[in-house]
């Protein structure tokens, strides 16, 4: 194909033109009338304020539950099956939230705490805007808001008060500020307060913090922080407190929230206003209300899932995947599950095998080999499906086949089949609102495992991508099969030559790269000084009454692609019951995971399904989890991982990871230490890299493997952690990965702290994210309030002041992990893989508070089954020289206790006794000057396993 299949029209995006019209400035706004109150809530029919300022009839607005009035047509309702209309939560008490609305000058609305008559939402003075193809709201925000998600996106933790977040799953490789492959319409707002002399409750701005020299992250100067006056110094407690809540806009259209200094102006090209509000006032309360009224809790993983996955395009047959295996096996580097990406398929086809590289022949022998090992496998399934060219009968494709005999394929306007194209040439579409298309794909799943018996699915291309403009295939079937209309990475012409970023770096070579930026800065901004002239030559579309331009809107959003039709099914491309892709294009992937979920649910009956989706929407992780995409081998997407991941906890996708080590480009042994070190705290802890770059598993360079061998060591031991975090995340919505910001809310300087997070509450995690040093700048957050840390690695107490960055010593080969005062957290002697290391003896380590105090728990059950026949639930706590343990459930593991690490004990120590039994020299090592206290070689003291009944262990004088 050439490359002008997938160029599209010219298009200038509203929010780049400067001739654009301001909707606010000529639309009249609505009226009410009709006002109905009931108990239950409130409606009204609004009419226009004034003249139309394009075509306007109806308008709905949903607040909280209500019904759109379904007669009318014009737009569209998001059904049920695809986004649920978000529950109230009955056993919750009244809502914190106060909906209010006035006429004046026109229709407006505002939504208040009620607790503190906070105003969280109000258009007041703006116009409601509500168009066929258009639709604009706008809420006032607070001075120096603090705004996080609305993705997906690749952006800072917090989002910038000068952004246009364009929402429109697109296929695109991690542009920084650009919409990409997921549509999350949802942000979290959080608040910070203080109490002035006077008593008064005032709202915290960044400039005011600022100004008392305490702001921005990572420049915090010494002296702790300010507090109320009442007490000096930081002893005296934080001064400050926050509020968060959360906002939903359940709409499936290209959106494009456009952040400002003090609003948020939110515009859609269709569907409705369905806003939903969720009160906090914390953000575990916020994510925790927002996914239980989804129905969307996060998927408990199976436990393997937890090990490492080395994956890359461009392993080549099974010889190749096997020494890959068996090399990491050498440097005992462990390997939970090694990925293919799209060589292992038949010229690209989904559901086969390659017959020379991946022959069935060579399958049984390879798997059998990595199931002996407690080994697994996962294999890429991208979104379209070829078609078969139908003058070449040995071309034929029985997937194919199936689903069109099925109609399970989308089609064009006209009723003829939509043809697009991808890796394999021309495809087809799988619709999911066709009736047979889930049990078509649910079957090919079922059939594919009896010759592939992979462990899970990693879903690509599902945003969907297309490589050309509409339905390019049409009458061309018979060219099939065609190359995509550019060359694949490592074909001849598109080889990666680059460097490892900064490795040919020199004085000279900076200095002429520092004065060739400056005097192309210069030249673009004289350039940007004229604003573009508004030619002829963008396509615009003129607002017709009654007439849709899906293709084309008159509104024209930032698309990352520019036109909605290019690298994607095009917007005209319609589904069995006559809807068209421009209404649903956001949810094709969360619907290819929901097909997915069923398809593993019936290859495995009954054991929890585990899938890596590219395109999310919202409520995608009750099914399948997310990695962040094509990344590159370059520092920044190390640090944007960390908020990647952060906005993913914020949209009950806690399964998240990014191509560690970077995907496009080279990678070089240093960012790749780092990256294996950071990574190995992220839930889904994967390598992965692009066709022709240089190979990156981690026993490439001795640096990596040693590295990585020691991250690895700490994450094995704390899988019985992060598994209970994500039980916790599955039966309550709470987060894995957690923002400092959301664990110390009282703490306003931690609002946009994204190059440090929290696994689970406990587990303080500071990477180095910038090369050629051997420090990192960290804040130990909390210390404020008394909240004490130890080093993972010696036990130590940090001795860390409040509010200060604290250089800690990170060479290469370490990464810097800290332990929360007043936790326990149960650990597991690590093992080459997770089935190994579930069968090790456990450990502990307490930690203890200033107070001499800790709590924590532990969640133990066969590691695989949706419904288990028996659990643990194994309840710590600590104080007074005394942890006491306590046991629920049926569940029988019979592993030993091997050891229990007590921290922060100064006081020294008298017998230590467990159950009873004084333990001796042989089993207790106390440094008094570290407070550090191990017991070790305990197994022979919990007869039957560490958690068959109660235990006590004293060490107290
Ligand atoms: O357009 O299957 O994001 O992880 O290696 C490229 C090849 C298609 C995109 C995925 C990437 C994967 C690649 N795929």
């Amino acid at each position: 194909m050439p490359a002008s299949v997938d160029v599209g029209a010219d298009l200038l995006p509203n929010v780049n033109d400067p001739a654009a019209i301001d909707a606010q400035t000529v639309c009249p706004g609505y009226k009410a009338s009709q006002v109905k109150e009931s108990d239950k809530g409130l409606t009204a029919i609004l009419t226009l304020a004034g003249a139309p300022c394009n075509v306007a009839n109806r308008l709905a607005i949903n607040i909280s539950p209500a019904n759109i009035d379904a007669s009318n047509s014009s737009w569209y309702t998001v059904p049920e099956e695809l986004i649920p209309r978000p529950k109230i939560d009955s056993t919750a008490g009244d809502i914190d939230l106060e909906f209010d609305w006035d006429d004046e000058p026109s229709f407006w609305f505002s939504v208040t705490r009620h607790s503190t008559g906070d105003v969280i939402f109000s258009s007041e003075n703006t116009r409601l805007v509500y168009e066929d193809q258009f639709i604009e709201f706008v809420s006032h925000l607070p001075e120096d808001y603090h705004l996080y998600g609305l993705g997906e996106r690749i952006h800072g933790f917090q989002l910038n008060r000068n952004l246009s977040a364009t929402i429109y799953a697109a296929d695109a490789g991690d542009p920084i500020d650009g919409n990409i492959y997921g549509s999350q319409p949802f942000y979290l707002e959080t608040r910070y307060f203080e109490t002035d002399k006077e008593g008064q409750r005032k709202l915290v701005r960044k400039t005011e913090l600022d100004e008392r020299g305490l702001g921005s992250r990572h420049q915090y100067p010494n002296g702790g922080y300010p507090t109320n006056g009442s007490t000096g110094g930081a002893s005296g407690g934080s001064a400050y407190e926050s509020q968060s809540h959360g906002v939903f806009l359940r709409n499936l259209h290209g959106q494009e929230p456009k952040l400002s200094s003090d609003r948020i102006t939110w515009r859609t090209i269709g569907g409705s206003i369905d806003l939903f509000f969720y009160d906090g006032p914390t953000q575990p309360e916020v994510t925790k209300q927002y996914l239980k009224s989804l129905d969307a809790l996060p998927a408990l993983q199976q436990y393997w899932a937890f090990g490492y996955h080395q994956c890359r395009w461009g392993y080549h047959n099974w010889t190749e995947l096997r020494e890959i295996v068996d090399t990491f096996k050498a440097f005992d580097i462990p390997l939970e599950t090694i990925w293919t990406d799209i060589d292992y398929m038949d010229q690209y086809r989904d559901f086969t095998l390659d017959p020379i590289s991946f022959p069935k022949s060579g399958a049984k022998e390879f798997f059998g080999y990595i199931h002996s090992k407690n080994q697994h496998f996962i294999p890429i399934v991208d979104s379209a499906i070829y078609i078969p060219n139908p003058q070449n009968a040995s071309d034929a494709y029985d997937t194919y086949t199936r689903g069109n005999d099925s109609g399970s394929f989308m089609a064009n306007p006209d009723g003829s089949q939509y043809i697009g194209a991808v890796w394999p040439g021309y495809t087809v579409f799988p619709d999911w609102l066709s009736a047979n298309g889930q049990a078509w794909w649910v079957k090919e799943l079922v059939e594919w495992y009896k010759e592939v018996p992979f462990s899970g699915i990693w879903i690509d291309m599902s945003e969907v991508s297309s490589f050309c403009v509409g339905s390019c295939g049409t009458g061309n079937v018979s060219l099939n099969p065609v190359h995509p209309p550019f060359s694949l990475p490592g074909e001849v012409g598109n080889r990666i030559y680059d460097f490892p970023e900064g490795f040919n770096v020199t004085n000279a070579t900076e200095a002429a790269s520092a004065s060739s930026a400056s005097s192309s800065q210069a030249s673009q901004i004289s350039a940007t000084a004229v604003p573009p002239p508004s030619t002829t030559s963008y396509l615009k579309s003129t607002p017709t009454p009654g007439a849709r331009n899906v293709n084309h809107p008159p509104y024209v959003i930032n698309n990352i692609q520019g036109d909605l039709s290019v690298h994607a099914v095009s917007p005209n491309a319609t589904h069995a019951n006559g809807v068209q892709e421009y209404d649903v294009h956001n949810v094709f992937g969360h619907q290819i995971l929901n097909a997915t979920y069923e398809g593993l649910l019936s290859v495995f009956p009954g054991k929890r399904p585990f899938i890596i989706g590219r395109s999310t929407a919202t409520g995608s992780g009750k099914w399948a989890g997310h990695w962040g995409g094509d990344n590159a081998s370059k520092w920044y997407y190390m640090y944007f991982s960390i908020s990647q991941a952060l906005s993913f906890s914020l949209y009950g996708i806690p399964m998240f990871g990014v191509d560690t080590c970077g995907f496009n480009g080279n990678t070089d042994y240093e960012l790749c230490s780092r990256w294996m070190q950071l990574s190995a705290f992220f839930p889904f802890y994967r390598n992965h890299n692009t066709l022709s770059a240089l190979s990156q598993e981690p026993f490439r360079w001795a640096s990596v493997a040693s590295a990585s061998k020691t991250a690895m060591n700490i994450r094995y031991s704390l899988l019985p952690y992060i598994y209970t975090l994500f039980y916790e995340a599955h039966t309550t919505g709470s987060t894995v990965m957690r923002a400092l910001a959301w664990e110390f809310p009282n703490e306003p300087q931690l609002a946009d702290v994204g190059t440090q997070f929290l696994l689970g509450p406990n587990i303080l995690v500071t990477p180095v994210l910038e090369p050629q040093v051997e420090t990192v700048n960290g804040v130990f957050p909390g210390v404020v309030d008394g909240t004490t840390w130890y080093d993972w690695y010696t036990g130590e107490k940090v001795n860390a002041q409040a509010g200060v960055n604290t250089s800690i010593a990170s060479p290469l080969g370490h990464i810097p992990v800290h332990l929360r005062g007043g936790s326990v957290i149960p650990i597991q002697e690590p093992g080459y893989t997770t089935t190994e290391s579930r069968a090790n003896p456990w450990g502990l380590i307490v930690a203890l508070s200033d107070g001499g105090k800790a709590s924590g728990c532990l969640y133990v059950d066969d590691g695989e089954s949706i419904e288990q026949e028996a659990t643990l639930e194994v309840a710590f706590i600590a104080e007074d020289g005394e942890l006491k343990v306590e046991v629920k459930g049926e569940y029988n593991d019979t592993n030993a206790l091997s050891n229990v690490t007590i921290l922060g004990v100064f006081a020294g120590i008298g017998d230590v006794e467990l159950n009873g039994k004084t333990l001796d020299g042989g089993n207790v090592a106390y440094d008094e000057a570290t407070g550090v206290l191990k017991l070790s070689n305990l197994n022979e003291l919990t007869e039957g396993g560490a958690w068959q009944g109660a235990w006590s262990l004293s060490w107290g004088k």
